[in-house]
């Protein structure tokens, strides 16, 4: 799958980075700035230990170094498990394979073992991955609310932190091209989406490949920075807020010699949970909602019947 060159933003256009260690009130208006223009930010200073990353990857790397016939046991991803090529139910395809994972503590240990020779120590590794880049989602959803002047200073946080939380672990990884492609020509790892979720949290190897679609209708290359996270506003933030934030369109192309190993923690709500916007978000100009009320598992399910690529929150757009 090659896709043709297409224009791309010059170097000049920064991606924002937000220093956790800055001073906060600061910092909570550096967030909602960041969502508001890009809708994806680069994280630096964050609370979590190097090691933590280092051993998520290495369970990665082991688990994708295994021979075919063995990492199928693990799939067919329907839609937790391994995936290779297959997004999705719909006939959407890519240069990858990947493991996707419910991060409810209960359903990794299951699901490890299918994954992994000593599942015990792959799922103790994926429960403190997600418990730590869940904390740094939540002090970024706080300093959001902070941000936005909503008094419930937990009204994001808590979603994500409740027992009944939809959120889910995904590590993605695209094998080298055999050969470089001449010219410009890419091929598509992950095709141009915007994430249902709330928030998503992302680390990468230090090999490119990610791009995000600016507000001017440009690909802007993320240089990789294995150290640091890249956070991406996703569908129900967009809602929450009214359309103040907008979730980011993004793909993944692959065009090297070297394999890129990305993981990302999708932060999102309860099932049954009603988004809507926050009432702070339905003041004068825009007082009304955007959309019509739905649970979760509703925009799920509409997100389950898309193709990747659709705009699925026109199906929610109120009259
Ligand atoms: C995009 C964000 C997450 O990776 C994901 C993806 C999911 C999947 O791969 O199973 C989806 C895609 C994602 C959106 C539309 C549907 C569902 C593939 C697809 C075609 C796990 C998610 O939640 O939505």
């Amino acid at each position: 799958m090659v896709v043709p060159s297409s224009p791309t933003a010059t170097k000049a256009m920064r991606i924002p980075t937000i220093d956790l260690s800055m001073e906060r009130s600061q910092l909570s208006q550096s967030v909602v700035k960041a969502c508001e223009e890009y809708g994806f930010f680069r994280v630096v200073n964050h609370s979590v230990p190097k090691e933590v990353i280092a051993r998520l990857e290495e369970e990665g790397g082991e688990f994708f170094s295994k021979p075919s016939h063995q990492k199928r046991r693990a799939g067919p991803a329907s839609p937790f498990g391994y995936g290779f090529t297959n997004i999705g139910p719909n006939g959407d395809m890519g240069d990858l394979e990947y493991l996707l994972l419910h991060a409810n503590p209960l359903s990794i240990a299951q699901r490890s073992k299918t994954i992994a020779n000593d599942s015990t120590k792959f799922s103790v590794v994926v429960k403190e991955y997600v418990e730590v880049v869940k904390e740094v989602t939540c002090d970024i959803l706080d300093l959001v609310v902070e941000g936005l002047g909503v008094p419930d200073k937990l009204a994001l946080s808590s979603l994500i932190r409740d027992f009944h939380s939809d959120s889910v672990l995904r590590i993605n990884h695209y094998p080298p091209l055999k050969v470089k492609t001449k010219g410009n020509k890419n091929s598509i790892g992950f095709g141009a989406h915007s994430d249902p979720q709330m928030l998503t949290i992302m680390r990468s190897n230090d090999v490119g490949g990610l791009q995000i679609y600016t507000r001017e209708g440009l690909w802007l290359p993320v240089p990789p920075d294995p150290t640091n996270f890249f956070v991406m506003v996703g569908d129900v933030l967009q809602v929450m807020t009214n359309g103040k934030f907008m979730s980011v369109r993004h793909r993944a192309l692959t065009n090297t010699l070297e394999a890129r190993m990305s993981m990302m923690y999708f932060a999102a709500p309860p099932l049954d949970w009603w988004i809507a916007p926050l009432p702070e978000m339905l003041s004068p100009p825009q007082n009304r909602s955007l959309y019509k009320p739905f649970t979760w598992a509703q925009y799920k399910q509409a997100a389950y019947s898309s193709r990747l690529g659709d705009s699925r929150l026109d199906l929610f757009k109120a009259q």
